[in-house]
């Protein structure tokens, strides 16, 4: 037997979402260092200790987080796709993915003396339930079946994350660490993207399944989203509760929740909705440079769906 290896056609696109993710994610390419975190110091050295804790600790855990995304969570997806384009979107994913990693450090250097970033991570690398959400995601990316992985991964892009994004968006509602905020929604913009990417092509395989294999999934997923929210709300208790806004946090990890299921096509577990949010943490994803809701535009449609298929005109236009 010859093995024939065969070389990408761009040219020849079987999923017209591969080739529009791959426009929208290289269009919105962003790198930590050219935004001017020092600019920020003024509002930094006015904050209480207890608020430079939570900073610290939120950006520990997202840390955490997006170093998981880089290392693991892309590959256990990788093994499963449906056209060599997706692969070459999850490249990109991936990379973006150690640029959110990376930027967390840039903050820390900018704002926190060497002795308390290692305090930070020291606390990252021990604290229970950032271990637990980990343990919990990283089993199911190591022996979980391909469209269980994908669950995981947009579990963790639309839900996980937003424990820890509630603190610059509420500073930036308060018109506070304007520059921290600006990366966080950059990184907010590429979670949004992928978490409807995989979304879909979780969907694409779900659809396949009978209905009796759908409803069994179903059971599985929401027991999954259901541990993840319990383990996530002691999280919120031990990081928010000093300052007295862990009801907030936890009204908006249920409204995220619902987003994520919504990604993947599912009804909504839980009754809040984004006019229960803080309307200063919805003020933060809505302004500039985020773009948190373009896909829910349509309501859970894609927007990335309404693009319309390419004309050979389309491409003779630059080169009149
Ligand atoms: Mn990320
Ligand atoms: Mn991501």
């Amino acid at each position: 037997m010859t093995t024939y290896y065969k070389a990408i056609n761009w040219n020849a696109i079987e999923d017209i979402i591969d080739k529009s993710t791959w426009e929208k994610l290289t269009e919105q390419f962003w790198l930590d260092t050219r935004i001017p975190l020092s600019n920020d110091l003024d509002d930094w050295r006015k904050l209480t200790a207890a608020e430079k804790d939570l900073v610290g600790k939120v950006f520990g855990g997202l840390t955490l987080l997006d170093t998981m995304q880089s290392q693991s969570g892309v590959e256990a997806i990788r093994g499963d796709v449906r056209t060599p384009h997706e692969e070459a979107v999850l490249n990109n994913i991936q990379f973006m993915e150690s640029v959110h990693a990376k930027s967390y450090s840039s903050i820390f250097s900018t704002l926190n003396t060497k002795s308390e970033i290692d305090e930070i991570f020291e606390w990252t690398n021990n604290n229970d339930y950032l271990q637990k959400k980990a343990k919990i995601i990283n089993e199911i990316y190591e022996n979980g079946a391909a469209l269980q992985k994908k669950v995981a991964s947009t579990f963790l892009e639309t839900f996980l994350f937003y424990s820890g994004f509630f603190t610059p968006l509420y500073y930036l509602g308060n018109n506070k660490l304007a520059n921290v905020a600006e990366i966080i929604k950059l990184i907010i913009r590429d979670e949004s993207v992928h978490g409807t990417y995989i979304g879909y092509k979780f969907q694409l395989g779900f659809n396949e399944l009978s209905e009796t294999e759908q409803e069994e999934f179903r059971d599985w997923m929401y027991d999954l989203l259901y541990q993840l929210y319990e383990n996530e709300e002691k999280y919120t208790e031990t990081l928010y509760d000093e300052l007295g806004w862990t009801e907030e946090v936890k009204t908006f990890l249920r409204y995220n929740a619902n987003k994520a299921l919504m990604n993947l096509g599912q009804d909504p577990l839980f009754p809040d909705t984004a006019s229960d949010v803080n309307p200063i943490v919805m003020n933060g994803i809505s302004t500039g440079t985020s773009n948190h809701d373009f896909f829910s535009q349509v309501g859970n449609g894609y927007l990335l769906g309404n693009v319309e298929a390419m004309r050979d005109e389309d491409y003779l236009i630059g080169m009149k």
